[in-house]
């Protein structure tokens, strides 16, 4: 059902919006993960609707709060560098798999980085993706500095000339200035040997706004060019997209909306406003 569907069945057939509808608006968009600023925004362009094409101004309202960025994989190089970071649980080492399985299935060649060295779990998680979605992946030895696993991981990737590597690392909680550092110095030593042309922000939709906050710490540290929200599935709250979006100015280039390799697309902003309004 869409964030709005309470608001958009007043409005249908009304030639204006009386002051009960605005609360209403008010609260769909607040229950909706919009956010305070936001919804304060919203509904002052929305008092200006009018009529018929009431449903239309609201999609063209919530449309200029979405980022104007492209939303593709920025082409740098031969070789692309896809650096995922984010807090823990987030959903970064599936989407690594997703995003990797999505690659592949365009017949472009794609090489994975265990750079998760905190937890072996974490590195055997990803091997066991690679196994799955046929896709090799470099790891270290028990104990690995992540700064090494990249690095050795940018080479192997230019030696086998393959066209992606993406960059799996541990979560971090944003507040955490040694682990923050520690994204830097990976940073740094990947670009010893590839550019790095993507750092893709995971965003966990059932957070809420707190996904603001983190966004705002991660992209002042490492320079994120996208984000992927994920767990969409399980949230009717998907207005977290739009909030970001409209804070940051960061594009979301993929969501995700389940657990296996095929619950992950490109981010479609027609689609997903439609979906907020009228579904
Ligand atoms: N429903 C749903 N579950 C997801 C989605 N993406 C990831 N998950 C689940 O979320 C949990 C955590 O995913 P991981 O990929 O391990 O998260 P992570 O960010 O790598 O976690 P850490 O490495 O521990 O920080 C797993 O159970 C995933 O299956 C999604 O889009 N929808
Ligand atoms: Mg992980």
């Amino acid at each position: 059902m869409g964030i709005f569907s309470k608001f958009v069945a007043k409005l249908k057939g009304q030639s204006t919006a009386d002051p009960l509808d605005w609360k209403v608006l008010e609260e769909e968009l607040l229950a909706a993960d919009i956010g305070p600023t936001l919804t304060a925004e919203i509904i002052k362009s929305a008092q200006s609707l009018k009529g018929d094409d009431a449903l239309a101004s609201l999609t063209n309202i919530l449309k200029s709060h979405l980022s104007t960025k492209s939303r593709e994989l920025s082409v740098a190089s031969d070789v692309r560098a896809i650096l995922v970071v984010g807090v823990n649980g987030t959903g970064k080492t599936t989407s690594v798999a997703k995003l990797a399985n999505l690659i592949h299935s365009f017949n472009s060649s794609v090489m994975l980085a265990a750079a998760d060295t905190f937890r072996a779990a974490a590195v055997n998680q990803l091997q066991t993706w690679g196994e799955r979605i046929g896709v090799p992946v470099i790891s270290g030895k028990d104990g690995a500095e992540p700064a090494s696993v990249a690095f050795d991981a940018a080479i192997a990737a230019k030696e086998a000339a393959v066209k992606f590597l993406i960059i799996d690392t541990a979560g971090r909680l944003h507040n955490k200035n040694d682990l923050m550092a520690e994204l830097g110095k990976i940073r740094r030593v990947i670009e010893k040997t590839l550019p790095i042309s993507e750092v893709l922000l995971v965003i966990d939709a059932t957070t809420g706004q707190n996904g603001i906050a983190q966004a705002k710490i991660f992209a002042e540290a490492v320079d994120v060019t996208g984000l992927i929200v994920t767990k969409l599935d399980g949230s009717a709250r998907g207005g977290i997209a739009l909030a970001i979006e409209s804070a940051l100015d960061i594009p979301i280039k993929f969501i995700g909306t389940g657990e296996g390799e095929r619950d992950f697309a490109p981010f479609d902003p027609e689609r997903y406003l439609n979906g907020l309004v009228n579904d």
